[in-house]
């Protein structure tokens, strides 16, 4: 069966009141209004602010600490031509930070800027730096950096300089001596918002001087702010959606030479409309390219450039530079799977912490991020530097706090910084195993689901929800990105129609919700088994919505994240699969002892479990999903840690063990893992007919079929009688002498499957019952006695 890869997390709001919201003469749907109060956006008035951005709800910049001291600076400076030199940040928040200040101040005062570089001068103030300057400015301002730079601040003001900090990163208990120091993470700080990116303070800035009266045009450097807010990851909520919106808006329409060259060498011109992504990982990357391996300054040159020769020159190369970052990218990224997959010991462990003396400083940040999205786990890669230093990146998944794991390793680290998500640090190389095996001790403590893939849902919707109208409101809620996701839904019972596969190698699929209104369902990564694919019935699938115009009609499409078939027709598609692995052995079934397993026996070992009974499967599946389940097995993998996945999402992720309910499809996988366990008498029998040199245990789970038992009787008669006259038979055939549905529904299909090994005829199974695909004709009487069926399950009756 198609079972679901990740955790499915409902969010799901209590209280529901319906708000009568208006835009454009629209009446806003409540599944839009209720997405957003999933999200924390429950008042009215700031729904009705998040459904139409505008400019004027900017805050008031004089709300920020120390403002108005910077902005008496700044007239003071103008008043007694003062010079200002702006020290900003190698990286695209640094980059757009400086150049927005600096072409503004520039028109009213003599300005300079410095943008250190990454490799020479490192981040934040650099002395040295500072002590060669010192001769050239009277005021220092600086961008995206500096709140922490309290020894470079007390040398200025030791010499007479005026300093403005303005920064977005977290203050220390101690703020340098500035003048005045502009932070909206001020720990008094009373603005209204926490998260603008360096950029969006320096930009704050100017909006503050604007209103003091300088003549300064803001809104055309929004495009700038997008980029910077955008690129260094920031929420794209409160004031970062007013600049994402409207700034991508003028993007596209950029009056900026140099990115209006970096926007076609990238071949985005052709783009109707520029969104987050667009910035994340493509403009982004080629500003920040040039910090990473050369210099930033050749960023800024771009963004200054007042000649379209020249801005394409310059456009050219960093584009060229960025090639040749994601070359470097991907060799790191390559290593270090590799590195993964050839250690067995590293592919369980909770926390991959890993180095390389080859990998460059500049890259093992984004490839940490990639190796933690590919295999859902927190990771730190380290590189060596010259003095027998490790210094390294990581990146951590939701529910595992990196930066306080950290801290319980700080005696052993030479430096180290961050929060929750990401974090940068140093460490002498002979502390690397030891900081491996703490962090790895603390993740062990945290319950092994968090360490399960999951996707937030933010609403459930049944299909008759559904229509154009909502789907387009879903597209108010655009600019999405970090902090704004796309919505997801999950939509139950979807009825599977006209499945097909689509390019090379079936890399996607397609399907219509045949339930009324036909919409497409894509899936644009296949990770499945395309047999399972084929046969799915009905589905619960979590997607987004989405538009598409093609030659002017429009089609709704569901977008996959995750599927999940109809669990309990899947157990019984499992089940006939099995009895039909049964048929294909043929008769020569042999009974094996029986050998238990003591779950001490698993500590350390990498599992197969499989079952065959459907009450144990969907116990399993229960289980897999993150549901109660009781009983010795599962709590002893919650107590040992142990992440167990369904076979069907091998493709994808790698966990501790496995759980297959499919028994011919252990083959490809058997050599993976250290041991089957059978959880029930016949998935046992079965394993070990099947895979005599493998090792197989049974931990029996069952307690349901003791007194189970198959007679050639009546009741197969029944069944045999009523698929002649309906060609169907349903799960809860009342021809079938047993009470409990499970026992009905194994009966049932141990006689047909007896039925299609004699060759009377071809069934296939459906979510509701049996259908008759063809009746053959009968040349002489049939013994179902003689069938392997039938010797199966001589084999597995117990006792
Ligand atoms: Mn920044």
């Amino acid at each position: 069966m198609i079972f679901q890869k990740k955790r499915w997390v409902l969010k799901e709001c209590e209280n529901f009141d319906d708000f009568d919201i208006q835009i454009d003469g629209r009446k806003i749907r409540p599944q839009i209004i209720k997405v957003l109060k999933n999200r924390g956006i429950v008042q009215k008035d700031d729904i009705e602010k998040f459904l139409d951005p505008a400019i004027k709800n900017l805050h008031n910049p004089f709300l920020l600490n120390d403002i108005k001291e910077a902005i008496n600076i700044v007239h003071n400076a103008i008043l007694h031509k003062k010079r200002v030199l702006i020290y900003g940040d190698y990286d695209c928040d640094g980059v757009t930070s400086t150049y927005l200040l600096y072409s503004n101040l520039k028109k009213f005062l003599p300005t300079s800027y410095y943008i250190p570089n990454r490799f020479k001068d490192g981040y934040g103030l650099n002395l040295d730096i500072l002590k060669r300057l010192e001769d050239t400015f009277d005021i220092l301002i600086t961008v995206d950096t500096g709140i922490s730079a309290i020894n470079e601040i007390e040398y200025l003001k030791q010499k007479g300089k005026i300093v403005i900090v303005t920064d977005h990163h977290e203050p220390k208990d101690k703020l340098p001596i500035a003048d005045a120091i502009i932070n909206p993470k001020r720990r008094d700080s009373t603005y209204p918002f926490r998260d603008l990116a360096g950029v969006g303070v320096a930009f704050k800035l100017l909006h503050a001087l604007r209103l003091s009266g300088l003549e300064i045009k803001l809104s055309e450097y929004l495009d700038i702010v997008a980029i910077g807010t955008i690129a260094d990851v920031m929420p794209l909520i409160d004031e970062n959606r007013i600049f994402a919106k409207f700034g991508l808006k003028l993007l596209k329409y950029t009056r900026n030479i140099g990115l209006k060259k970096l926007i076609e060498v990238a071949g985005l011109s052709s783009k109707e409309e520029l969104k987050p992504f667009d910035v994340s990982f493509i403009i982004g990357p080629r500003l920040n390219a040039a910090g990473r391996i050369s210099d930033a300054n050749l960023a800024m040159s771009l963004l200054l450039s007042d000649s379209l020769v020249e801005a394409e020159k310059i456009a050219r190369r960093l584009d060229e530079e960025n090639r040749k970052r994601q070359e470097i990218e991907e060799k790191t990224i390559k290593e270090a799977q590799k590195i993964i997959t050839l250690n067995k010991d590293i592919l369980r462990k909770k926390i991959f912490v890993l180095s390389s003396q080859s990998w460059h400083p500049g890259v093992v940040g984004i490839a940490s991020s990639k190796i933690t999205e590919k295999y859902y786990r927190p990771s730190l890669l380290f590189t060596f530097t010259d003095e027998g230093i490790l210094k390294g990146s990581g990146r951590s998944i939701k529910g595992f706090n990196l930066f306080e794991a950290l801290k319980n390793c700080s005696d052993i680290l030479l430096k180290f910084g961050g929060h929750e998500h990401a974090a940068g640090l140093s460490i002498v190389s002979d502390n690397f195993d030891k900081l491996d095996e703490i962090l790895n001790a603390i993740a062990q403590e945290y319950h092994f689901m968090i360490f399960k893939p999951a996707v937030e849902i933010d609403l459930v919707l049944s299909l008759n929800e559904i229509d154009d109208e909502l789907i387009d409101q879903v597209y108010l809620l655009e600019p999405f990105g970090v902090g704004n996701p796309e919505p997801t839904f999950l939509i139950k019972n979807i009825v599977v129609e006209n499945f097909r596969f689509m390019g090379e190698d079936n890399k996607y699929y397609k399907f219509y919700t045949g339930n009324g209104m036909k919409y497409d369902v894509v899936c644009f990564s296949n990770l499945e088994d395309e047999d399972e694919l084929v046969t799915m019935k009905k589905v619960d699938i979590v997607c987004k919505l989405e538009k598409n115009m093609f030659n002017s009609t429009r089609r709704n499409q569901f977008n996959l994240i995750d599927i999940c078939e109809n669990i309990s027709f899947g157990v019984i598609k499992d089940l006939y699969n099995n009895l039909k692995t049964v048929r294909q052995k043929g008769c020569s079934f042999k009974k094996f002892e029986i050998e238990t397993c003591n779950l001490s026996e698993l500590i350390d070992k990498k599992c197969i479990f499989t079952a065959f009974y459907p009450h144990i499967v969907l116990d399993f599946l229960k289980f897999l999903k993150g549901e109660e389940v009781q009983n010795d097995l599962f709590e002893f993998l919650d107590n040992q840690g142990r992440i167990v996945q369904h076979q069907s999402s091998l493709k994808e992720v790698y966990f501790d063990d496995i759980f297959a309910p499919r028994i011919d499809k252990i083959e490809s996988m058997k050599e993976d893992f250290d041991l089957i366990v059978a959880l029930d008498i016949p998935s046992y029998q079965l394993v070990k007919n099947l895979y005599q040199d493998a090792k197989v245990l049974i931990f029996d789970l069952d307690k349901k079929f003791k007194d189970f038992n198959l007679q050639i009787n009546d009741e197969v008669v029944n069944v045999y009688k009523t698929l002649r006259d309906c060609e169907f038979i349903s799960y809860n055939f009342s021809g079938i002498n047993e009470s409990d549905p499970f026992k009905r529904v194994v009966k049932l299909l141990f006689i047909l499957s007896m039925f299609e090994e004699k060759n009377l005829l071809c069934s296939e199974v459906t979510h509701e019952g049996v259908e008759v695909k063809e009746f053959y004709k009968l040349s002489e009487k049939v013994n179902l006695k003689q069938t392997s069926i039938y010797k199966f399950f001589q084999i597995i009756k117990k006792g």
